[in-house]
């Protein structure tokens, strides 16, 4: 079974923090609607959806993917990489506790769970403004205590790296090759987006579908060929927020059991994990 936490649109959506775009008129209570859309189509694709209120003290706590990298054994809390969003991650520990031990990452390691792309028992992890090498690194030693490569991906013009590349299934990663280094990614087969749909190699699986933004359909006709189902899902206010459709929830594999059943209050209280306790 698959669980989505997935946050309210903050009232504030419109101040949220911008890097590669220019700021637009958002309108909170669409993009809200949009949000609602979407949760509908991870339900209606078998997920379990936590719907957690929003926040107007912060305007970009709707992107929870950016808060936690949840592995199958350890929930790993991020230390966003811009200070009007640290307080984020203050309810989703509190929320992440019901399914997984909660370990965090600690300054002077800054990461953010849209800079890590998992494939398997592989991370990559993307070096950008808000992920630094101190934060790839405590990942990597902590990760690793569970069979996991962490293996740095060069990045360059998207915000994150899961702007730039997701999974389409466990061998096959779409890509904006302008965005991100295809050298990190041996092995695996590469479907690059067109070039007049640069934003379109963010893309979430649900089960057996694969979600793409609506209005990128050459880059749907390319993962049609791959996936077993495509669906569109259009979440454009959000995109004038610089947010893409994985940034909406945090994805967990909970093995069927209801969340109350993984509640262990021995493991409420995050623990901290950074350089310094890496050892
Ligand atoms: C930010 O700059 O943090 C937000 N405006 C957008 C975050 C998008 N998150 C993501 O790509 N994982």
């Amino acid at each position: 079974m698959i669980t989505a936490i997935t946050r309210d649109v903050s009232p504030r959506i419109a101040e949220c923090e911008l890097t590669y775009l220019g700021r637009m008129p958002i309108d909170a209570a669409r993009a809200q609607r949009q949000l609602d859309d979407y949760r509908t189509v991870l339900e209606r694709h078998g997920a379990v959806v936590e719907k957690l209120r929003g926040d107007a003290a912060y305007p970009d706590s709707c992107f929870v993917e950016d808060t936690a990298i949840v592995l199958d054994e350890v929930a790993v809390l991020c230390n966003l990489g811009v200070a009007s969003r640290q307080g984020e991650t203050g309810l989703i520990a509190r929320v992440l506790s019901k399914f997984r031990e909660v370990v965090r990452i600690s300054p002077p390691a800054t990461i953010e769970g849209g800079d890590v792309l998992r494939a398997g028992r592989t991370l990559f992890a993307g070096l950008s403004t808000r992920t630094n090498r101190e934060g790839i690194a405590a990942l990597a030693r902590l990760a690793a205590g569970f069979g996991y490569k962490v293996i740095h991906a060069k990045l360059g013009g998207s915000l994150h790296l899961k702007s730039a590349c997701t999974a389409i299934d466990d061998d096959t990663l779409l890509l904006n090759p302008n965005w991100a280094d295809t050298a990190a990614f041996r092995g695996y087969k590469l479907v690059s987006v067109p070039e007049e749909e640069p934003w379109a190699a963010n893309v979430l699986r649900v089960n057996t579908t694969v979600c793409v933004q609506d209005g990128f359909p050459r880059t749907a006709e390319l993962v049609a060929q791959v996936a077993q189902k495509v669906e569109l899902v259009d979440t454009s206010e959000l995109m004038k927020a610089e947010g893409a459709l994985t940034c909406l929830s945090i994805l967990i594999e909970t093995a069927g059991e209801q969340p109350s059943l993984w509640r262990r209050p021995s493991l409420s209280i995050p623990q901290t994990y950074s350089q310094d306790h890496a050892g």
